[in-house]
């Protein structure tokens, strides 16, 4: 007969010849009770391992016996966690268990991630993006249990962008957020951030004209779809401070930012792009 921990168990004793009584010896888990008048064993089982008992049904004629194993297995459920791509994690794998003599088992998990069989806690940092379903296990006292854990590795729109352009989501090599693979000038964080391609030098974020009249300063960029741009100024010793914005952009094109009231004397200007 097999139980899980925690959970309502009952079984009755079938014997045949109309027995008047009923017998069990052995060691029942904590929480289950035997009625000798009935031959019902019910309750909750509150210990999980392998108990071996013997039963016995009795009648004018004599009594007979019969060995039974009754297993009563942890309490596992499947479980779920979502966490970011390479980003280290501690996962406690939940069950009715813990203590010594429990062993767990996961496979399938992302590489990167790995169980200690004894805690049952995954840890380390994921380095697939994906949905996993790794099948685990608690084992203890020769019962077994298992379910699933999905475990969901998220990919940031940086990671994306990563993987589209170099084929990783690996912030390193040629494709680093400080690499410029293209030579252009512009790394490759600032070409996520500007829409543009890291591997063609000749998409980069560039100003493209720059005009100053007696009234106004108007700058045009090289602009893309969904970033925004703020024309920002600074006079001497003084702070940077926004003076025009255009954005989200619809599509890509050219994008015109004017100061209407430049300074009369000097001043310097800069375009900073976002992404959404
Ligand atoms: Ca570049």
């Amino acid at each position: 007969m097999t139980g899980t921990r925690g959970y309502p168990l009952s079984y009755q004793i079938a014997a045949t010849h109309s027995p008047q009584a009923y017998t069990l010896a052995g060691r029942l888990p904590a929480g289950l009770v035997f009625n000798p008048a009935t031959g019902l064993l019910s309750g909750i089982p509150l210990e999980s391992g392998l108990f071996q008992v013997t039963l016995g049904a009795t009648n004018t004629g004599g009594t007979t016996t019969l060995a039974f194993t009754l297993t009563s297995r942890p309490a596992l459920a499947n479980q779920s966690a979502t966490v970011p791509l390479r980003q280290s994690l501690n996962l406690q794998i939940a069950s009715s268990e813990s203590g010594a003599g429990v062993t767990y088992t996961a496979t399938g998990l992302p590489s990167g991630v790995v169980l200690d069989p004894a805690s049952g806690l995954l840890f380390g940092s994921p380095l697939q993006a994906g949905v996993f379903t790794s099948s685990i296990s608690v084992a203890t006292g020769g019962a077994s249990a298992a379910a699933t854990f999905t475990l969901t590795a998220t990919a940031s729109s940086l990671d994306l962008w990563r993987l589209a352009n170099f084929g990783t989501t690996s912030n390193t090599g040629p494709a680093a957020d400080s690499a410029d693979p293209d030579g252009d000038g512009s790394s490759n964080l600032a070409e996520y951030t500007a829409g543009t391609d890291p591997n063609n030098a000749s998409d980069v974020f560039k100003i493209l004209t720059a005009i100053r009249n007696v009234t106004s300063y108007t700058v045009t960029a090289s602009g893309k779809a969904s970033r925004t741009y703020v024309l920002e100024r600074r006079e001497a010793q003084g702070s940077w401070i926004a003076v025009a914005s255009v954005g989200p952009l619809g599509i890509s094109g050219p994008v015109t930012l004017t100061d209407t009231a430049p300074p009369a004397k000097s001043g310097i200007y800069r375009i900073r792009v976002s992404a959404p």
